[in-house]
């Protein structure tokens, strides 16, 4: 009888091809994975537990944060901060470095997460997510903000949860990307999307149209083509998703396809794209790249995006390498006047 394989079996087989693995970072992907149940938990019974709507609170972005977005954030915080395998955390909930408590050992490692993803949708019952990223620190010491902020390059790995339809744990470790569905019954993430890969090309692209106005140049031309379709230079028609989450829209991506633009929006100058770079961008950037698509800030590879802060955000262009290439090559045109 051949059993399905586990997360936590994939871990070790994986592993077990490095010989200076010390088994932490499976430890570690195992307590995010259990931490990613409870969220799982939790969001699928918002609305039975009376945990939908406002917080009425605002986080560090100056968002209006979801019950959920609190909750979530502390069940990742405190599923974490035990286990001895990381040097700290940051959060897209929390201003400052999250340390590891004095009562626990410090690791080598550092965690950087969303806790929820697209929770906007959250109070509409569309598919949300928990992304996390995975850096190297300095062992044994509490995690300095120099210590985090290091290139996408640099990420041992990088995943995303969805709690849609089904809960699914998309993960790369540098080789490849692997999806994982959790088996309600057993209470695992069962692995059902092996080597999952981006196709080079596509007629699908995700973008908010309503900002149409604020995009620079070369994202309005490209979309332009796009919508001219078949009569354009293009030469084909091109159909249009907009989730509103990016996890669902960078996991239909993964499966069949697509290019995703929150671009640089001239609305304000501070903010040169909505996405954060150090728990949204890079992350799924890494996941796309070993996916065999491409993630660009428009004018930079985005692993390559030398980070200046923990929040900061960035212009994000990520899906079929071939479609990134051309927005790519459209801001060098326009740089170049
Ligand atoms: P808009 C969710 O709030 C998020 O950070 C991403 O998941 C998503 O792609 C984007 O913002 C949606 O932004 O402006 O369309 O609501």
């Amino acid at each position: 009888m051949s059993l399905q394989i586990t997360l936590t079996q994939f871990i070790i087989n994986q592993q077990r091809l490095l010989d200076d693995a010390t088994g932490d970072f499976t430890l570690l992907l195992n307590d995010i994975a259990v931490a990613c149940k409870r969220i799982s938990h939790a969001v699928n019974r918002g609305a039975i537990t009376g945990k939908l709507g406002s917080a009425n609170s605002e986080n560090v972005q100056g968002e209006t944060q979801k019950q959920l977005d609190i909750i979530t954030n502390d069940i990742m915080v405190g599923s974490l901060e035990w286990t001895g395998h990381l040097a700290g955390m940051v959060s897209e909930e929390i201003d400052d470095i999250i340390a590891i408590p004095a009562q626990y050992p410090k690791g080598k490692y550092l965690a950087l997460f969303d806790p929820l993803d697209g929770s906007s949708n959250i109070d509409v019952n569309l598919t949300v997510g928990t992304i996390f990223s995975i850096l190297k620190g300095q062992e044994g010491h509490d995690a300095k903000l120099d210590d985090f902020l290091q290139q996408g390059s640099k990420q041992v790995c990088a995943g995303f949860v969805l709690y849609g339809p089904s809960t699914m744990m998309i993960l790369t470790t540098g080789h490849g990307v692997n999806g994982f569905t959790l088996d309600q019954d057993i209470g695992e993430f069962v692995l059902t999307h092996e080597n999952m890969t981006v196709p080079e090309d596509t007629s699908e692209f995700a973008i908010n149209m309503s900002n149409q106005q604020f995009w620079e140049q070369p994202v309005q031309r490209y979309i332009d083509e796009c919508m001219q379709g078949a009569k354009g230079v293009r030469e084909k028609p091109f159909n249009m998703r907009w989730v509103a989450s990016m996890v669902a829209d960078a996991y239909r991506i993964l499966t069949r396809g697509g290019i995703f633009l929150y671009p640089l929006d001239r609305r304000n100058p501070d903010k040169p794209g909505k996405l954060r770079l150090m728990y949204e961008a890079n992350p799924i950037g890494f996941i796309i790249e070993q996916a065999g698509g491409a993630c660009s800030t428009g004018r930079e590879r985005m692993l390559d995006v030398c980070p200046c802060a923990l929040h900061q955000r960035v212009p994000v262009i990520l899906g079929s390498k071939n479609e990134v290439d051309r927005i790519d090559a459209y801001h060098r045109q326009y740089d170049l006047g």
